[in-house]
């Protein structure tokens, strides 16, 4: 099987790729290729960071891999929280302090158009490559679902009348952001 790293922290992204390439890929995690620190993610965009991360594993690896940096896009918060999903409301990683912190800032807008967008950088035989993946839908008024992560819970794609959060791991992953995104990757790679 071929190998490729992912160098993400994150479990449910890795969960998520897994299901749709671990049949033909093995995807290495970045601590089995022995990086545990954070990788600094300073971009100014979504693009910039996936690049970022996947540089940073090929440059200490000079292994196959690719990196996802995906963002929420709210419409009348024009483009927020975006680049900074996963610090929205404090410094760390904490969904539940950035899913109140939305539900704030959207109290009383009846404007709930939101996509979400993950860009996935691939860098092969020193090859960097990028491919994106959006999900359109609106931002619910209050959280619902207890499947997938971050703002799962008040998305609803367009097409759909529940959050990803009340979806299967395989029905988000067939319509997702990540999902599509993926898809690309396999054209990429094959
Ligand atoms: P890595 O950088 O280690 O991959 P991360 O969680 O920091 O993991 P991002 O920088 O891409 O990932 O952060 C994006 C944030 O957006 C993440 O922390 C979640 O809060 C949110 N997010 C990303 N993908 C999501 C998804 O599929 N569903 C819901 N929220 C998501």
């Amino acid at each position: 099987m071929i190998k490729i790293v992912f160098a993400t922290n994150n479990a449910h992204k890795l969960s998520e790729v897994r299901a749709v390439l671990g049949g033909d890929y093995e995807i290495v995690t970045l601590r089995e290729v022995g990086i545990t620190e954070d990788i600094p993610e300073t971009g100014a965009t979504l693009d910039e960071n996936a690049s970022l991360k996947a540089r940073y594993v090929y440059e200490r690896t000079g292994l196959d891999c690719f990196a996802d940096d995906t963002g929420l896009e709210v419409e009348a918060l024009n483009g927020a929280p975006g680049v900074h999903s996963a610090r929205y409301a404090t410094d760390g990683h904490d969904f539940k302090a950035n899913n109140r912190k939305l539900l704030r800032e959207l109290e009383g807008v009846t404007n709930r158009r939101a996509r979400f967008r993950t860009v996935i950088s691939l860098i092969r035989d020193g090859e960097e490559q990028q491919v994106e993946g959006i999900v359109s839908g609106v931002i619910a008024t209050e959280e619902s679902g207890s499947e997938g992560f971050g703002y799962d819970p008040l998305f609803i794609p367009d097409g759909h009348t529940v959050t990803f959060a009340e979806m299967s791991a395989e029905e988000k992953n067939a319509i997702s952001h990540r999902g599509r995104a993926v898809a690309e990757l396999v054209k990429l790679l094959r």
